[in-house]
């Protein structure tokens, strides 16, 4: 019995240690988040809305913006992202997977309704309120103003 114990101890450990090599290894995929594009949200009934707005990750993880009403797409904000990041931009109607490779603070928008305030943060790895404080300086138009401000505030509870 005690023989038999230690054999599964044993081999406990090792499967928790190669649990931990490919979970560090360079190859190892992050998670994958789901954003949807919505003509409404459910909870606050918001027109023109991705859910969730903000959103924390990990770098290497993947976020999947997804089509679910029609008409809506995702694009990165050229003037709200790190040095170094690639931009995207999907076609309208159409789902796009993103996976982020680079640390920092991301702004998106739906082209047709940036001005109807339909953006979204996403913040991956570790950012920074002083990150997060430089992007309010960002000018934004119409509803994305109002928007944003209130997702600046989501994303600095998130630090804490
Ligand atoms: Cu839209």
């Amino acid at each position: 019995m005690i023989f038999a114990t230690k054999r599964q101890v044993l081999l406990g450990a090792l499967s928790g240690l190669t649990y931990s090599f490919f979970g560090t290894s360079a190859w190892s995929q992050g998670k994958t988040h789901t954003v949807e594009m919505l003509n409404k949200a459910p909870d606050s009934g918001e027109r023109q809305v991705f859910d969730p707005p903000v959103l924390r990750v990990e770098v290497g993880d993947t976020v999947s913006f997804v089509s679910t009403d029609r008409g809506h797409n995702s694009e990165s904000n050229s003037d709200m992202m790190p040095a170094g990041a690639e931009s995207w931009k999907s076609p309208i109607g159409k789902d796009i997977d993103v996976t982020f490779s680079v640390e920092g603070l991301y702004g998106y928008h739906c082209t047709p309704h940036r001005s109807a305030g339909m953006v979204g943060l996403v913040l991956v790895g570790s950012v920074s309120e002083a990150q997060i404080e430089a992007a309010k300086g960002v000018r934004q138009r119409g509803r994305a103003k109002t928007r944003y401000s209130e997702y600046f505030d989501q994303a600095l509870a998130m630090l804490k």
